[in-house]
């Protein structure tokens, strides 16, 4: 009896460790998109995170990147996402909104006062408040990437809200940017990033809002010469990982995956910074001028009703609170 015991002892703890090393083990072999091309800095962010996964678990987990949108616009890829037909996919926070609400808060304008303040927020708990609300929507959220600050670009410069009146503005999928381009005076045309280009040349929008580096690798500049610094919102770049996946991966995996993302973080930045500079060289050479004595009050003045509207839960309240607050 007592021989018997220790037998199934031996062998359930046997098992128990086989299991173990069988999960640790396991080839992972993840897929993630990005709009951008393999240059640009969010693609060189995920790179740089696989590079740090496969470093990390000796080739064992490996991402693969398709960049250029290969795999489909940013709403396309997140529903992918959230089916679990992609392992990942960075982009902007804004095609969030619409999915999970408190992502809201760090695409508003005006919030942010400076990129410095930006970081601070995101890298506080807030951020990871705010990434971790996407969760009950099939999202496990696991990094912010730098993205500047988004600006109006069009035929004309801006200097004043006045300005924008009229403007056919494209702005990204997202109910909160329709609003914002509302309260800026003009008429909001939701549409992915892929098809701007064409819309500025045929007439269908004649204005749009980004950073530098997508101003220059999207070749907008070439379209419409005028950039103003509006600098109206610090929306992040979001990486976002798909719930479906996640429950199946080993908890261990999860550590790894959750760290190496994290520090993709500071590469990214670097990589970021790199970018606008050179981007902002390539615009001037290729005729486009900044303008840079903006009224921004002007604009911020207008924004009470995009906070009134969208800004609805206490939670949300909360969250622009705490944010405000940070020196
Ligand atoms: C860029 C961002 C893209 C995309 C784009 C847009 O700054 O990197 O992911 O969201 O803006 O305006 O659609």
């Amino acid at each position: 009896m007592a021989i018997t015991l220790k037998t199934v002892t031996a062998v359930l703890l046997a098992l128990a460790c086989s299991h173990g090393a069988l999960a640790t083990e396991k080839k992972l072999e993840l897929r993630a998109a990005d709009y951008w091309d393999d240059q640009y800095p969010t693609v060189k962010g995920l790179k740089r995170m696989g590079e740090l996964l496969s470093q990390r678990t000796n080739g064992r987990i490996t991402l693969k990147v398709f960049s250029s949108g290969g795999l489909g616009t940013e709403k396309e890829t997140l529903e992918q996402v959230k089916i679990g037909a992609l392992d990942l996919v960075r982009v902007n926070i804004s095609p969030m909104n619409n999915i999970c609400q408190d992502t809201i808060v760090p695409t508003l304008p005006f919030l942010f006062r400076s990129i410095d303040h930006m970081h601070k927020a995101l890298d506080s708990a807030i951020g990871d408040e705010i990434l971790a609300s996407c969760e009950s929507k099939g999202y496990i959220g696991l990094a912010y990437y730098d993205s500047g600050a988004r600006s109006v670009y069009t035929k004309k410069p801006i200097h004043t809200l006045a300005d924008m009146k009229g403007l056919k503005l494209r702005v990204q999928q997202s109910d909160l940017w329709v609003a914002l381009a509302a309260a800026m005076g003009a008429n909001a045309t939701p549409m992915p990033m892929g098809e701007v280009y064409t819309g500025m040349r045929t007439g269908l929008v004649d204005a749009a809002e980004n950073n530098i580096p997508s101003y220059e690798s999207s070749k907008h500049f070439e379209v419409v010469k005028y950039y103003s610094k509006t600098e109206h919102s610090m929306a992040p770049e979001v990486v976002m990982f798909s719930k479906a996946v996640w429950e199946k991966i080993p908890a261990e995996d999860q550590k790894v995956i959750r760290q190496a993302a994290k520090d993709s973080v500071a590469a990214q930045r670097q990589f970021w910074d790199e970018r606008d500079a050179a981007s902002l060289k390539i615009v001037l050479a290729g005729g486009a001028q900044i303008v840079s004595d903006v009224d921004k009050k002007s604009f911020q003045d207008a924004m009470g009703p995009v906070y009134d509207k969208f800004v609805t839960t206490p939670k949300m309240k909360e969250l622009v609170k705490r944010i405000q607050e940070i020196k």
